[in-house]
Parts: structure tokens; C-alpha cells; sequence
């Protein structure tokens, strides 16, 4: 039997990349310790500042809000309703989670309804809009931005915080990496600083595993939304996923030393001569209809999306 490091009992979770297995009690102790150490290593929010939690109904964003919760930040949540009907009425079904979660935890939920708000649903928009295989998803982004950076400054929260964790990161940054988009690989970090009309942008799971943060969800008795979104199927990110997970299991620690080398060589300046490369391009200018920041002149993406003027991908 594998034994608790710190207790002797019996080990429920056990972490090979750390060298490490926990019990229980000791695990979500360890979880709740160590997203307050990421908190303070990328100085992403102070105690005094409101912080808004995107949450999808999923189990990284509810973890993360239940750890926030507990370590005493004030926190609103985010549920943005997408409209996505299939896999049994799915947008349905993560709000009646995110909403039951709240509920139990006398935490406050802010609810973005997008096809009541704007009239369609994300797939409509996709279908209206967009070509190409993974339509759904690159409208969804485009909303989804709009909608946190709308709600972060509705809600008077200079900080949104999202649920990404190890597996995701190092998915994007295995992504980025093949292509070498350095601009985006500039723009990855566990803390993007705010700006006018934007929040800052904080990731305090970067540094857990998928199956760390799912750990913590089960055994702190949280109910989430199991399957994956439909349209992700069949993603690159879950592609890049599944073969980070291949040479996990052929040598652990692999994902965490990919990412956590890349921040360090990233620091020391390894992709930009001099600047940290760390910030968000500087908006130049703002959408004259939602007021948002926009680096295009005229209506923002979202804006265009929505009334239809959007070009077409
Ligand atoms: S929610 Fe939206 Fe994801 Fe669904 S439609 Fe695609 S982007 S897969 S994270
Ligand atoms: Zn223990
Ligand atoms: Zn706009």
C-alpha cells in the first residue's frame, strides 16, 4: 500500500513528477497550499482586490473557486452560457452545476446568457459565420473574451482568474512551440497585466496536473460536468494533450519541466531581447459599440460578429 508522505496513512493521490503521495486530508490541504504559493510566486492578486472566477461547470474552474473561497479572496463567479444544446442540453446542464455549487457555498454567480443577451447561440453564430472545421470553437473564443473582460468590469473585478491547469498550458505551448509563434509564446504566462479596459488575467492551476485538480474536485465532494465540451472533440489541444501524456507516462514530470523550463527561459529573456515579454499588446484604440479594446479600427471582432459583419473565415 502507498503511504502518505506526511501522515503514514493511506496515499489517495500520488504525484510522480513531485515524488510525492498524499492521503486524502493531506492532498487537499497540499492542493489549497500550493495554489496560494502560485498566487504569490507570479504576485497575481492581493487579498483586497475582487477577484472574478470564469467558471464553465467543469472541474478545474470549480476547484478553483472552492480553493479561492477557502483561502478567503472575495470572488464572483462567471457562467457564461453558450447555448450549446447537444450531449443532452450541456450548457444546461454545467450552469444547474455551477449554480449548485454556488448555492451550497453562499458564493455569488453572475450568469451571461449569450443567446438571450445577443439572440443566437454559439453554434448559430458559427453557422452563420465562420467556415472550417472548429468553427464553433473560434467564435466561442471571441465571445468568451468579450463576455469575461465585460463582466470583470461590470463587476468592478480587476482580476479574472480561469480554471487552465498544467495539461492545458503545456498543450498550448506545445502548439506554439511547433509553429514557432513566438508572439504567442510571449503572450503565455500564468499572469497577463491589466490594461485599460482589460483586467489582469490570472492562471493559479498552472502548475497542476488535470488529474490533480479532478482529485481535488472528487474528494472535496464536487460535482462536475465530466464530459468535454462536443465541439472539442477531435481538437488539436486534446490531440497535444493525448501525446504529452504518452511521454508523461514514459518519463514523469515531463509536462511540468516543458512548462516550468519555458517560464524560466522566458524570464531570463530567452524570446525577447531585453522586455519581459509578458503584456498583452497595448490596445490602441476602443470599439465605438461595446467600448471594449480593440487593435482594429472601427467596430471590435465581437461587435462584427454580432451584427453580422464579421468576414468570413
Ligand atoms: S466551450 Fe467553446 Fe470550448 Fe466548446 S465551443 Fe469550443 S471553445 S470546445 S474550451
Ligand atoms: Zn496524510
Ligand atoms: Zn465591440
Amino acid at each position: 500500500m502507498m503511504r502518505c508522505k506526511k501522515c503514514g496513512g493511506k496515499a489517495a493521490v500520488q504525484m510522480k513528477q513531485h515524488n510525492l503521495a498524499l492521503c486524502r486530508e493531506h492532498f487537499s490541504e497540499w492542493f489549497v497550499e500550493q495554489t496560494e504559493r502560485t498566487i504569490h510566486k507570479y504576485r497575481m492578486f492581493k487579498r483586497d482586490e475582487r477577484v472574478l472566477v470564469a467558471v464553465s461547470g467543469g472541474k478545474d474552474s470549480l476547484a478553483l473557486w472552492d480553493v479561492l473561497a477557502k483561502l478567503g479572496y472575495e470572488t464572483v463567479g462567471l457562467y457564461i452560457h453558450l447555448g450549446i444544446e447537444e450531449a443532452e442540453g450541456y450548457s444546461d446542464h454545467s450552469l444547474a452545476l455551477a449554480q449548485a455549487f454556488a448555492a451550497a457555498r453562499g458564493l455569488r454567480l453572475e450568469v451571461t446568457h449569450v443567446p438571450e443577451r445577443y439572440g443566437e447561440s454559439i453554434p448559430q453564430m458559427a453557422a452563420r459565420t465562420a467556415r472550417g472545421r472548429h468553427r464553433a470553437c473560434s467564435v466561442c473564443g471571441v465571445v468568451k473574451r468579450h463576455s469575461m473582460n465585460e463582466a470583470a468590469m461590470r463587476l468592478g473585478c480587476g482580476v479574472l482568474a480561469t480554471g487552465h491547469n498544467l495539461d492545458d498550458e503545456a498543450a498550448v505551448l506545445f502548439n506554439n512551440t511547433l509553429s514557432w509563434s513566438v508572439d504567442m509564446l510571449l503572450r503565455q504566462n500564468p499572469v497577463l497585466p491589466e490594461s485599460p479596459g482589460f483586467p489582469r488575467k490570472v492562471k493559479p492551476l498552472c502548475r497542476f496536473y488535470e488529474r490533480e485538480s479532478a482529485a481535488y474536485a472528487i474528494l472535496n465532494g464536487i460535482e462536475y460536468v465530466y464530459e468535454e465540451c462536443p465541439h472539442a472533440v477531435g481538437s488539436t489541444s486534446l490531440v497535444n494533450k493525448a501525446l504529452l501524456n504518452q511521454l508523461e507516462q514514459q518519463s514523469p514530470g515531463s509536462k511540468l519541466r516543458f512548462y516550468s523550463t519555458f517560464l524560466k527561459a522566458k524570464a531570463q529573456g530567452a524570446f525577447a531581447s531585453g522586455a519581459e515579454g509578458n503584456a498583452e499588446p497595448p490596445p490602441l484604440q476602443f470599439c465605438p459599440s461595446c467600448g471594449q479594446p480593440t487593435t482594429t479600427a472601427g467596430l471590435c471582432l465581437f461587435c462584427r460578429l454580432v451584427d453580422g459583419s464579421a468576414p468570413q473565415e
